[in-house]
């Protein structure tokens, strides 16, 4: 065996360790049991002794040499491990921060925020329905028998016969008076749902709510609660017009219009109220005695009224968005402009 072979194999097989299993590996090949060195002794048998002292020395000093290797490498492996343990949990504080995008209200939420404290300030509390809504208090309660042509306004996602997706969130009046007794001054603000899609027409949308209930209610408390609601969500003086509509669950019932936002009903021009210099905001009137029977409340004695606003109306004309597809697509170009 040529010893200088040996070597020359060790130092490359060592050179290539560079884990503790593989270091130990490669002793056991040269320094085992059944290693090179140990073969290399069984070939003694057939020199002579002198050759075999010679032989003897070379192969002790060539053994020695290579486990004082072996404790070399092994010492400089678990120094590495040490080191690459330490730096795991190593932060570089010296290199450029990653910049943390912060996020902001939608315009939604924000205007359905302020929305909601406006009322707040005037009295009036939150009240809470469910979004899939019994046909009872989502029509039969509010004055819309089965079969009633009023059925037709609200394009109703029906669930089951008796479970659809409320149209509207006039059910949570009825769920409010069944719960209390008159006086009463409740909002509620929430998603509704109606098969209605076009640039003006979400089939979800939100709704804020109103109901006031009181012994002596009038029509001209209404205009004076929505015409400061008018003047606080758009700003400056509002001026707002009442137009005879119908609603079964309201009588008389009123559409709402606010002076236009953008030309104050001075451009005939004026792309936004299409020149009338009115723009509709909510659907409103006095609660039907119909209405007051349903939940037991007595009608000779009880008046109130009820207004029901679309929030995405109200951002739109508030902000001049004109597609109302905008605020569910969740482009950042368009939501970070707020
Ligand atoms: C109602 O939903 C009545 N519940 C409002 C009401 C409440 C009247 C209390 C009287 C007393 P209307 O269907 O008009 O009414 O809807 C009210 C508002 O919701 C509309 O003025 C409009 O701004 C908004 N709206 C209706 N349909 C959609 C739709 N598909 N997408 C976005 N907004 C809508």
């Amino acid at each position: 065996m040529n010893l200088d072979y040996v070597k020359k194999d060790f130092l490359k097989d060592i050179g290539e360790a560079s884990s503790l299993p593989t270091l130990y590996e490669v002793k056991a090949k040269y320094v085992g049991r059944k290693g090179v060195i140990t073969a290399a002794f069984k070939e003694f048998k057939n020199l002579s002794p002198e050759e075999r002292r010679e032989r003897g020395r070379l192969l002790n000093e060539l053994k020695e040499w290579i486990e004082w290797k072996i404790k070399e490498r092994e010492r400089e492996i678990l120094e590495a491990e040490a080191l690459r343990r330490e730096l795991e949990g190593f932060v570089d504080f010296t290199l450029p921060g990653r910049r943390v995008k912060i996020g902001s209200l939608h315009p939604l939420n924000r205007v359905l925020r302020e929305i909601i404290e406006i009322f707040s300030n005037m009295g009036f509390s939150l009240e809470e329905g469910p979004e899939i809504e019994l046909d009872y208090y989502n029509f039969e309660a509010l004055n819309i028998p089965k079969d009633h042509p009023a059925r037709d306004m609200h394009d109703t996602f029906y669930i089951t016969d008796n479970a659809l997706l409320r149209t509207h969130t006039s059910p949570v009046q009825i769920r409010a008076m069944k719960k209390r007794k008159p006086p009463l001054r409740v909002i509620s603000a929430g998603k509704v749902y109606r098969r209605d899609s076009d640039p003006t027409h979400s089939p979800m949308f939100h709704q804020v709510e109103g109901l006031l209930v009181d012994e002596d209610v009038k029509l001209a408390d209404l205009k004076g609660v929505l015409s400061e609601f008018a003047n606080r969500i758009f700003g400056g003086k509002r001026k707002i017009r009442f137009r005879p509509s119908y609603f079964p669950f309201t009588e008389p019932s009123v559409e709402v219009d606010v002076e236009c936002v953008k030309c104050g009903g001075k451009d005939e021009s004026c792309v936004v109220c299409k020149g009338t210099g009115w723009l509709e905001i909510l659907g409103a009137g006095m609660v039907h005695p119909e209405v007051f029977k349903a939940v037991g409340y007595d009608s000779g004695k009880y008046v109130g009224f009820a207004f029901g606003l679309g929030v995405e109306r109200i951002t739109m004309l508030k902000y001049g968005i004109d597609d109302i597809r905008l605020f569910f697509e969740n482009d950042l170009r368009f939501l970070q402009q707020f």
